[in-house]
This record gives structure tokens, C-alpha cells and sequence, in this order.
């Protein structure tokens, strides 16, 4: 029954470490770079992660590379007055020091539109990240179970 359990244990701590994987660089942390599988059929799909600065200065993600879509944009989310929510392309997005920026629903998010090839759960996608200070950093988002939303039909 012990023997069970340690089991168990490791089963728990290896699915824990597979959803929290992060990519460092220089005093950047990117912490969980994920998308949700898409609808079958889908034309785009958002990415989230957090972004963490352990460093001094500001940094400032400007571009994403990946050859999983034909465009990647950087989006922020605005809640207008009439309740809607619109997505706006940013040209960047500021990471200060001491702090982790979430990039999330509802939030500040990475864009893929024009997916190349479908995503499907368990996928690991690679990208490159372009940051003002760090320079390129080659990132793999995961592809995490479906959220249940069809980003494409949301307005942007
Ligand atoms: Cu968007």
C-alpha cells in the first residue's frame, strides 16, 4: 500500500512539473507558455503564460516568432463602457523589475492567427520570443486542454 502511494506521489509530482514548465533568460522568467487546444477548424488561437522580471530594469516582450501560425500579435483586452470586451493589437508589452505581468483571458494575450497545422493536447510548440533587453528566447508553449471558448469568433 505504500508502495502505492510513493507511486501515486510520483505520478502527482511529475503531472505537477509537466504543467509548470518555464523558460529563463537573463533575469526573465516565462512561466507556463500555454494554449488552449483550439476548436477543430479553428483560423486562430490565443497563448497565455506569466512573465516574470527578477532584475533591475524593464524589459519589454515586442515580438513573437512561430511557424505555427501565419501572424502573431500581442493583444491587450479593453472592457468598454457598453460591456463589450474588444482585443487591441499592442506593440508590446512591458515587463518591470520585480514584478510578473499574467497574460490571460479577459487580459493581455499572444495572438495566433492563421494556424498552419492544428493543435492538439500534449502538443509542444515552439516560438521564439523577442524581448528590447534579453534578446531572442526560444519558448515552447504547451497545448492544454480546450477552455471551451472559440477565440476566432471573438471581435477584435
Ligand atoms: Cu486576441
Amino acid at each position: 500500500m505504500k508502495q502505492f502511494f510513493l507511486a501515486l506521489l510520483g505520478a502527482i509530482a511529475l503531472s505537477g512539473a509537466a504543467h509548470a514548465h518555464s523558460v529563463k533568460k537573463n533575469t526573465l522568467e516565462i512561466i507556463h507558455p500555454h494554449i488552449n487546444e483550439p476548436f477543430a477548424g479553428a483560423k486562430s488561437a490565443a497563448a497565455y503564460m506569466a512573465i516574470s522580471n527578477e532584475g533591475a530594469t524593464a524589459d519589454r516582450l515586442i515580438a513573437i516568432e512561430t511557424t505555427a501560425a501565419k501572424k502573431t500579435t500581442l493583444h491587450t483586452t479593453d472592457h468598454g463602457s457598453d460591456g463589450v470586451a474588444r482585443m487591441q493589437p499592442v506593440a508590446g508589452i512591458e515587463i518591470p523589475p520585480g514584478e510578473t505581468v499574467n497574460l490571460e483571458p479577459g487580459g493581455l494575450h499572444v495572438m495566433l492567427m492563421g494556424l498552419t497545422a492544428p493543435l492538439k493536447e500534449g502538443d509542444m510548440v515552439s516560438a521564439t520570443f523577442h524581448f528590447e533587453q534579453a534578446g531572442a528566447v526560444t519558448v515552447e508553449f504547451m497545448v492544454d486542454p480546450t477552455d471551451g471558448v472559440d477565440h476566432s469568433k471573438m471581435g477584435h
